[in-house]
């Protein structure tokens, strides 16, 4: 289908894709005319889109060409969307059982969800962010793409798709990640799912879950299976929340948030190797190994793999002979270049962190090098979070590393260390309030880290809800060269009540010439 001169209308673009998901009818949206491309974006994904974008608006010429009907790949197709659709639903489920049979809650026993529900409803509507990406791409951003249509780079200069050639001056390849397969006995029995297959496959209301692994999307799903009724074990071998890529995740909130994922009734098995899974075609249980090394069985009719994603790198090696690392990503320096002049790897394919930010800021990065601007792009540090029933939120150092670096070390904290959270109704935020006021343990932590001697602040934690808007900007201001002391902090002004106090906070203790905890 050639699209470039027609005018489609969003829901017209939803049928579109609807009608050729699944086919291998191409998508066409070239400029007539041939010519040379700046670059071929392989991969329409998030680092492809902003990459083609941002390319396109320093004036430059991009073709983007993916395999799926549609652009943005699997962040709204299977991964971030549904994520947050399954932990705003959790979210909801779990305040109506903690707080059961009060106000206007129903009694405990009636409430469960249907995990196969939502994963339906997740389906009718997801392509309707597919449809507006292809819309504002072609309509707003003014880039072409192929879609439908698996690509061939012959070379750096050469790419084929749909049985025509492109030629073009650069190539960046944005081919993605996929969830790494278990290699164990019984790993092809049915029953067994990861975050992508769980809404493309799922068939079936699971009732009594086993999640394998301790990444971020192990505890994302593993909230959402229990919240939604159906019992969950987490097997991981590390400590919750305590992996290395979790490393400024502070323990006061580690420990709050493990806590209350216990509380919730989520069986966490810490020390675990999991041996096999077992089933009579479907799976039955996983047999683990506990900490002491004793083999234990864990009944199941749906078993989660969340053990963690590996970058696609198999086609851009066989395709460009492309550099890959131990880890199996693509190996690009600061600017996005691959070992191959001319290429470049953006996104989830040169490996963690797989997140948004990065894989936009990869493909802006690739483009402004290909158009003459020798950006850099540093992602060893950023602003992180991660669901459970509650939002984790953090940037910057943990108390614990802040003390490893700074001699002296302040908190603020609330509710503050010497007080037991069930006493005091604080911190009694925007998102907590039902929980302040019902049930005052669940009001949420937040801890604000600060280097005594310069009186900058170092770390921000929170867990609540609604914080992540606001830790960006932090994230900003912390990580300006001049960063931010306690008494700018203060200056600010606050839009009371918040989801984070950290501005009121920082004002109690601003006067002072000597900081104390709080
Ligand atoms: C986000 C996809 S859902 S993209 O980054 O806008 O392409």
């Amino acid at each position: 289908m050639d699209v470039r001169e027609q005018s489609i209308s969003l829901p017209e673009w939803t049928q579109i894709i609807d009608e050729y998901y699944g086919t291998d009818e191409p998508i066409v949206n070239v400029h007539a005319g041939g010519g040379v491309y700046d670059a071929i974006f392989v991969g329409g994904g998030a680092a492809g889109r902003f990459g083609s974008s941002y390319l396109r608006a320093m004036g430059g010429r991009a073709l983007v060409i993916d395999a799926w009907p549609f652009l943005g790949g699997t962040c709204p197709h299977q991964a971030c969307v549904p994520h947050h659709l399954f932990s705003e639903s959790a979210a909801l489920l779990e305040r109506e059982r903690r707080l059961a049979g009060q106000l206007w809650f129903r009694q405990e026993g009636e409430i469960k969800a249907s995990i196969l529900d939502l994963v339906e409803v997740f389906r009718k509507g997801r392509n309707t962010a597919h449809a507006f990406m292809n819309w504002q791409t072609k309509d707003q951003l003014n880039v072409e793409y192929v879609l439908n249509a698996p690509a061939t780079v012959v070379d750096p200069y050469t790419v084929e798709v749909a049985g025509m050639t492109f030629r073009t001056r650069n190539v960046v390849l944005g081919i993605g990640a996929r969830q790494r397969p278990l290699q164990m006995p019984g790993a092809d029995l049915r029953g067994i799912y990861d975050f992508a297959s769980l809404v493309e496959d799922l068939d079936y209301e699971p009732s009594r879950c086993v999640i394998l692994g301790g990444s971020k999307v192990a505890v994302e799903y593993g909230t959402f299976f229990q919240a939604a009724g159906c019992q969950t074990t987490i097997l991981t071998r590390s400590p919750l929340l305590r992996t290395r890529s979790l490393h400024h995740v502070d323990e006061d909130i580690r420990r709050y948030v493990v806590g209350n994922m216990r509380g919730s009734g989520i069986e966490i098995v810490e020390g675990a190797s999991p041996m096999s899974i077992e089933g009579n075609g479907r799976v039955q249980k996983v047999i683990a190994k506990d900490a002491n090394g004793r083999a234990r069985e864990y009944e199941c009719d749906f078993v989660f793999n969340g053990t963690g994603e590996m970058p696609n790198s198999e086609l851009a090696r066989k395709w460009l002979g492309v550099k890959v690392g131990a880890s199996g990503a693509v190996l690009a320096d600061t600017r996005m270049r691959t070992s191959v002049d001319n290429v470049y790897a953006v996104g989830d394919l040169i490996g963690a962190p797989m997140e948004m930010f990065k894989a936009r800021k990869c493909g802006m990065t690739a483009a402004r090098n290909i158009m003459g601007d020798p950006y850099e792009f540093d992602f060893s540090e950023y602003p992180d979070f991660l669901h459970t029933t509650y939002e984790m939120t953090w940037v910057g150092l943990s108390e614990d590393e802040a003390r490893q670096a700074y001699p002296n070390v302040t908190v603020i904290q609330m509710p503050p260390k010497s007080v037991n959270p069930a006493d005091l109704p604080l911190p009694c935020a925007e998102g907590t309030m039902l929980y302040a006021f019902l049930k005052p343990e669940l009001s949420g932590l937040q801890k604000c880290v600060i280097d005594g001697d310069t009186r900058k602040v170092v770390g921000f934690h929170h867990v609540g809800y609604g914080a992540k808007d606001a830790f960006q900007y932090l994230d900003y201001l912390m990580r300006r060269p001049e960063g931010i002391t306690i008494d700018e902090m203060g200056q600010m002004n606050e839009l009371f009540l918040n989801p984070e106090h950290f501005i009121q906070l920082s004002r109690l203790r601003a006067g002072n010439e000597r900081l104390a905890d709080l």
